[in-house]
């Protein structure tokens, strides 16, 4: 793909901000020679690769550093989703360490994700027991908001290919509850809503808004014609997690943004064309960008406009072009953006949504005002809430804020990053041919995918850092064979002009992420003893307990001795065994393995959780604590005997 890192060539200079000879990207260009361009293969490594850093210096001395010294803590936590592997990473920002991760969607034997009954339940098993998936996607993660800040409670992240959606805990970072989307394929964009649209008290997250991204039939049928296809926005409740509603939808959903307002939630369209391949999925100049009135969805389920599909009971309410036609009645309104567009995202100030245009090298400003001003039957023609419409560069991704009016907007083919100042933007759209809207650019190295500034969606953006998610690392480590890392790259973006900070190689593949202030979550350490009803709070309640062919085995933990030196149970015997760690001090962490029995898991302190098991292998195992947790760990055992 990449060229040799040897031949190094001189980059390009940055281009201007007017691009007359980048226009739109053409079916025919795409599907020929520009097909590899796409893919980003005509980058070549940059000369200047690391010299951001080094020029700190130069220009402006950077204001933000990315080195801590040693037991320093870093600033803000990074919530980043881990792609395939199916977790959340919390990197801290700016030393851009990996603090940790969480297991959501594919098992985890560090901890026993998918190993102990507990995390069973909340992944989703068989009838047989074993777990109904073990590959996810996870793309996107977001936070739960109050008074449009961040307010430490929850986050949620999607897995596009079994289209579940799981929640974080934020005090303790776990996973804790894990829903399937019903009639969705593809659920690609997530955002929680920022407040309620109509109660004025509930100033806080209520909802989760989801995007299906592949259009399938309704119910899914073996029916060829993809004109029959539609796809679903759906709305979860953010604490049962139950799914309220869905609207469907012609096209596609990709992205997901709300606003600070509560009253929309948006979702960009590249498939409006609805085709079943790429090239008719480009065949139109002009997507479109969807905003979703909630509160006129919710009446419309509440008065019982709706229909269920398949075995689903959620109410799937009409959002269809033909039936939204009315401003005054319409649950949806479809704004036309620029060819296959890929993110949405809420400008800070609560004014702005801004579209990428991808295939076409603008930036789309569409005013949440006048779209508002549109259902209220008070703007003529919809597409008139587009304020701004600017080049940018070639293909723009996504958008990250800094709190000061400036945006900056991934370029995945010219593997750049462009800051621009929206209102500039406004006012060169309405013929200030003399406003420079373009402020800064920057290259990033290579292929950026998502962006984001600390803060960025939130009220309280504050313009610092800015991380960018580049798909493509190329020559920036040293070569580990054919499959490279992401690199993450920080940028500081406190001054005028961007500055390299940092590069950080990410396990493919991390797409979105956000950066909150450290003390916006108040993690605990220790677990409350009463979170499991199965624990086990002295360690004389422990023992083998039979009922049949059950076998109950209550067990505590403290260091350097679970309580049960031995224990035993019979052949063919199905063992439930529950482990409390009785240790209180924080980071006694111990662990449990069962040799030839496939089992690994850890109980944290005060933490209890449980496994089950046929005992189907006769002799001696010796239970051992995984977690070195004390000098006395090696010796850290239970014997289990399993008798004929
Ligand atoms: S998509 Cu990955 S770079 Cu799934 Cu958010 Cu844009
Ligand atoms: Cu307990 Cu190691
Ligand atoms: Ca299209």
């Amino acid at each position: 793909m990449a060229e040799k890192s040897g031949k190094i060539e001189k980059p390009e200079p940055p281009a201007p901000a007017g691009m007359g000879r980048r226009r739109f990207l053409g079916t025919a260009a795409v599907a020929g020679a520009g097909l590899a361009a796409l893919a980003g293969c005509n980058e070549k490594p940059a000369a200047d690769a690391g010299k951001g850093a080094a020029s700190a210096g130069g220009t402006h001395a950077a204001a933000n550093a990315v080195h801590l010294k040693p037991g320093e803590l870093d600033s803000y936590y990074g919530l980043w989703s881990g792609g395939h592997t199916g977790d959340a990473r919390i990197i801290g920002i700016p030393s851009g360490r990996e603090i940790h991760r969480i297991p959501c969607f594919n098992p985890d034997p560090l901890i026993g994700w998918g190993i102990t009954n507990e995390s069973k339940k909340i992944m989703g098993t068989k009838p047989d027991g074993s777990l109904k998936y073990t590959v996810a996607d996870t793309h996107h993660v977001h936070a739960s908001y109050k008074d449009g800040n961040y307010d430490g409670r929850y986050a949620w992240i999607n897995d596009k290919i079994n289209s579940r959606i799981a929640r974080l805990r934020l005090d303790y970072f776990v996973c804790d509850k894990i829903t399937e989307l019903p009639n969705v394929q593809g659920f690609h964009g997530i955002f929680p809503d920022k407040r309620d649209p109509v109660d004025e008290k509930i100033n806080y997250t209520t909802r989760v808004f989801c995007g299906g991204e592949f259009s399938i039939p309704l119910p899914n049928a073996p029916i060829d014609d993809p004109s029959k296809y539609r796809s679903l926005f759906s709305c979860v409740d953010a604490e049962s997690m139950e799914v309220r509603w869905q609207v469907m939808i012609d096209g596609n959903c990709d992205l997901t943004a709300t606003s600070f307002d509560g009253k929309l939630a948006a979702t960009n369209q590249y498939n409006t064309e609805m085709g079943a391949r790429y090239e008719d999925m480009m065949s139109a100049e002009r997507d479109a960008c969807l905003f979703f009135n909630i509160a006129r969805i919710e009446a419309a389920v509440k008065a019982g406009k709706f229909r269920t599909i398949g075995t689903s009971k959620v109410p799937v309410v009409d959002g269809t072009a033909e039936a939204n036609k009315d401003p005054g009645t319409a649950l949806v309104a479809y704004v036309s953006v620029p060819k296959n567009p890929h993110g949405v995202n809420a400008s800070p100030d609560g004014k702005y949504f801004i579209c990428a245009g991808k295939l076409s090298p603008t930036a789309t400003v569409i005013e949440l005002s006048r779209v508002l001003e549109w259902f209220d039957g008070k703007l003529e023609k919809i597409d008139d809430s587009i304020v701004a419409e600017v080049e940018l560069g070639l293909g723009p991704l996504h958008t990250a804020f800094d709190g000061r009016g400036n945006a900056y907007t991934t370029l995945f083919l010219d593997s750049q990053v462009v800051k621009w100042n929206v209102e500039a933007a406004i006012k060169f759209t309405r013929g200030d041919k003399t406003a420079k809207y373009v402020v800064d650019r920057i290259d990033v190295h290579y292929q950026p995918g998502h962006i984001n500034a600390t803060q960025s969606e939130t009220t309280a953006a504050d313009g610092k850092y800015l991380a960018v998610g580049c798909k493509f690392s190329k020559d920036r480590y040293l070569p580990v064979g054919p499959m490279h890392p992401e690199n993450e790259q920080l940028i500081d973006i406190s001054g005028d002009k961007m500055i390299l900070l940092a590069d950080h190689p990410v396990r493919p593949e991390p797409h979105d992420f956000i950066i909150f202030k450290r003390d916006l979550v108040k993690p605990k350490q220790v677990y409350d003893i009463d979170h499991s009803p199965l624990a086990i709070k002295d360690a004389k309640e422990s023992g083998v307990f039979r009922q049949g062919r059950k076998v109950t085995v209550k067990m505590t933990s403290l260091a350097p001795s679970f309580s049960l030196r031995e224990f035993k149970v019979k052949k063919g015997d199905e063992v439930t065994l529950i482990l409390t760690n009785l240790d209180k001090i924080e980071d006694l962490s111990h662990g449990f393995a069962i040799p030839n029995y496939n089992i690994n898991f850890v109980v944290n302190p005060q933490e209890t959780a449980s496994v089950t098991f046929t005992a189907d292998k006769t002799g001696v195992f010796w239970c051992y604590c995984t977690h070195f947790c004390h000098a006395l760990h090696l010796e850290m055992r239970s014997r289990m005997i399993v008798e004929a």
